[in-house]
């Protein structure tokens, strides 16, 4: 295990310091490892502590976002021995990474704050999908978050095979870095692990299953979280990832696992769309009308392109796809945002008819 462990180098040591000295000199600056219904933990240069967030921050909190993720810097106070820190205030973000909350249609759920690379992970099976790729690469680039592919299980794929994925990831157009391994042979692992650079923050996503914790323990170089394997000795089911945790690798540089998602739905995200998309948006910045839809408009450069056979069928169809769901979680918002006024208002009504009464 230890021999896929990066070697810091002495710049990268000289970072970890610098993040541990401003630790030191700020005792009131921790970092958020964990988020659960009733408590947090934190990190402070000293290991994991117990947190929660002080009554009168809880509710002065405008909306859930406002409250404390994983990746957050949060300033809190010590007490009982050190054994629980009171949080009062979260940091202002670097980046975010979000997605639309499971269930509620115009809710943004936030996964992460403070995340350098996603890698976005997955493996070498049934579960690879270009599709799924994309929508993860538009999701990830929104928050500004720099996204990484990781190929996992290539050793369940010979070369050939192997080859077909990358082929097929960059023939999308897709241009991010893709990282070839295999968790379980160790195989592409060690050069993994010395592109994680201390103090940086590096975030695992991807379904469940494609190896996001066996990457992990190997990354940490023990076996501290359980896998999805089946148990061996009573076949109780799978042990799985329940939670979005960060911890410190011995190289110094954060890392995030997350549970696998069943869906990544999406919110609204121009820039990230643009971005994974640029053969697309170039082409539609060419498009007669401004508001072009693409489907049926005179002088559109995109259903040109694709008349040409010089933009891929299934690739328009991915991104109008896409593109049709943001516009759908948009109505959502603007319909709620109109329904919280009417209901703001008939409350005003009813304060303003009692105060008559009264009067
Ligand atoms: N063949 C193969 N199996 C792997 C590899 N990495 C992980 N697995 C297996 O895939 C299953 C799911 O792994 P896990 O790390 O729990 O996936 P997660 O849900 O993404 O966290 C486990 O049975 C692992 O042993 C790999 O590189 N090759
Ligand atoms: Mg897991
Ligand atoms: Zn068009």
């Amino acid at each position: 295990m230890l021999a896929f462990l990066p070697f810091g180098s002495i710049a990268s040591r000289q970072y970890r310091f610098q993040i541990h000295f401003l630790m030191i000199h700020n005792p009131s600056l921790f970092r958020v490892s964990s988020v659960h219904r009733t408590h947090l933990t934190v990190l402070n240069g000293a290991g994991e502590i117990r947190a929660e967030l002080t009554g009168r921050f809880r509710f002065m909190a405008e909306s859930d976002e406002a409250l404390p993720v994983v990746g957050d810097w949060v300033e809190a106070e010590l007490f009982d021995n050190d054994t629980l820190a009171i949080v009062h205030d979260v940091q202002p973000r670097g980046t975010v990474l979000r997605r639309r909350a499971a269930g509620g249609e115009a809710a943004v759920q936030l996964m992460a704050a403070n995340v350098d690379v996603a890698f976005i992970v997955q493996s070498c099976d049934r579960d690879f999908n270009v599709a799924r790729l994309e929508r993860y690469m538009v999701a990830v680039r929104d928050g500004d978050v720099a996204p990484e592919i990781i190929l996992n299980k290539a050793d369940l794929l010979d070369d050939v095979g192997q080859d077909a994925l990358v082929t097929a990831i960059r023939a999308s157009g897709e241009a991010a870095p893709i990282h070839l391994v295999s968790a379980e042979s160790g195989f592409g692992m060690h050069a993994l692990a010395r592109r994680l650079e201390s103090g940086r923050t590096y975030c695992l996503l991807g379904s469940s299953g494609v190896g996001k914790t066996t990457l992990t323990n190997h990354l940490l170089g023990t076996d501290a979280f359980s896998t999805g394997a089946v148990r061996e000795d009573d076949h109780r089911g799978r042990h799985t990832t329940t939670s979005r945790h960060l911890m410190e690798l011995p190289s110094g540089a954060w890392l995030i696992d997350t549970p696998g998602m069943r869906e990544f739905g999406m919110v609204s995200s121009e820039d990230g769309l643009a971005e994974t998309f640029s053969d697309l948006d170039t082409l539609a910045g060419e498009c007669r009308f401004r508001d072009c839809s693409h489907e049926v408009e005179e002088g559109c450069a995109v259903l040109g392109a694709l008349a040409a056979s010089s933009l891929d069928a299934d690739r328009y169809e991915r991104y109008m796809k896409l593109r049709r769901e943001m516009a759908h979680y948009d109505r959502s918002v603007a319909e709620r945002r109109r329904k919280d006024k009417e209901t703001g208002k008939l409350y005003k009504r009813i304060q303003a008819e009692k105060k008559d009464r009264r009067l």
